[in-house]
């Protein structure tokens, strides 16, 4: 396919209703393991520090629904909704987050390295950027190894003007490598908007200089981004190569929790209020077969699961001192010449 930047279409109604369910449940825990932490941290309950993705759900959903176990994420440390939809354990999750041993890193890494190999999620990083070039390693260890699956690099807009991004793409299109770059636009860098950091339109438009696909999706329609992603790892599986999917969303939290992100315009919030998918997804779920009491149920669900693994997160103990020098290096170095 040639290098070119298309919008996708809302393509309504390709998915049934047990896959609208389950998009749902995967947005309805994300969004409360997001509220709760953030609520806790603010009211002084949890002594701890997350970067929120409350208004970017659609994307991840739909990123976990097209997935494979085995599919390699990558993500950032706004990327706790990413974890949860890639099959991370809420418990494992949450226990990161306040440090105890029943975390993903054992309570080692903290929100910025979360890594859970079963699903598929080989790192976190908290270096904007830096995600990319080890995704497209990770592309190519799978195509050494003979293996079919995909990596996903998840980003945000301004990652996409860092070095790391066009070297790393770059390559990934020269050596046609499985590996979807998914940029979550969500208007902003920090407090900085993403018009005073990039002189074009749109993140996919770099997709062209870089000879790979790139899409602009309505990131906060998760049917939408089901049909993008799912093009893109169609793509990647069968040897196709790379792809740049931008989807444009939002946060409605300031960059970390405690922003009070003074810095939005009251009309940009008013506006992306209106297009939360929070807000928009239920509406189209009971277009489309789901009813409005199984989506209550499945939000009050969510909600109980969250409360449940951050108890237990709580009542596992800080990290052991024995643990100090565990996960620290390889236990054996295998070198390989080919
Ligand atoms: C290499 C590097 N430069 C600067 C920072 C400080 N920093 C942390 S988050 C951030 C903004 C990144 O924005 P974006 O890529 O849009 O991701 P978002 O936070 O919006 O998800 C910056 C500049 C960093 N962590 N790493
Ligand atoms: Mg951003």
């Amino acid at each position: 396919m040639s290098a070119t930047t298309e919008a996708v279409e809302n393509t309504a109604s390709v998915l049934d209703p047990a896959a609208l369910r389950s998009l749902w449940r995967s947005m309805a825990r994300e969004e409360a393991l997001d509220t709760r932490i953030v609520s806790g941290i603010k009211r002084g309950e949890l002594a701890t520090v997350i970067w929120p993705s409350r208004g970017q759900e659609a994307v991840s959903a739909a990123m976990g629904h097209v997935l494979r176990q085995d599919d390699r994420l990558i993500t950032t440390y706004r990327g706790l909704h990413d974890h949860v939809a890639k099959g991370v354990p809420l418990t494992e999750i949450i226990g990161e987050v306040m440090g105890t041993a029943v975390g993903a890193s054992r309570g080692k890494g903290g929100t910025m390295h979360i890594a859970d190999p079963e699903h598929g999620v080989l790192l976190t990083t908290g270096i904007v950027g830096s995600g990319i070039p080890i995704a497209v390693g990770a592309a190519l260890a799978a195509v050494k190894q003979g293996s079919d699956r995909v990596t996903v690099v998840t980003f945000g807009d301004g990652a996409t003007n860092t070095g790391s991004f066009h070297e790393g793409a770059n390559l990934a299109a020269v050596w046609n490598l499985p590996v979807i770059f998914l940029c979550q636009n969500n208007l902003y860098a920090e407090m900085t908007p993403v018009e005073d950091t990039m002189a074009i339109p749109h993140v996919a438009d770099r997709a062209k200089g870089l000879g790979m696909p790139g899409v602009t999706v309505d990131g906060n329609d998760p049917v939408a981004m089901v049909a993008a992603l799912r093009e893109a790892v169609e793509r990647a599986r069968s040897g196709g190569g790379p792809t740049l999917v931008e989807a444009v969303t939002f946060r409605f939290e300031g960059h970390y929790a405690g922003d009070l992100g003074k810095y939005i315009p009251e009309e940009q919030l008013a506006h992306q209020r209106e297009l939360d998918p929070m807000l928009t997804f239920p509406r189209y779920l009971v277009e489309n077969g789901v009813s409005q009491e199984e989506i209550d149920a499945i939000r009050a669900e969510a909600a109980a699961e969250v409360e449940a693994a951050l108890k237990t997160a709580l009542a596992a103990p800080a990290p052991g001192v024995d643990e100090i020098r565990t996960d620290v290096y390889a236990n054996e170095l295998v070198v390989t010449h080919d």
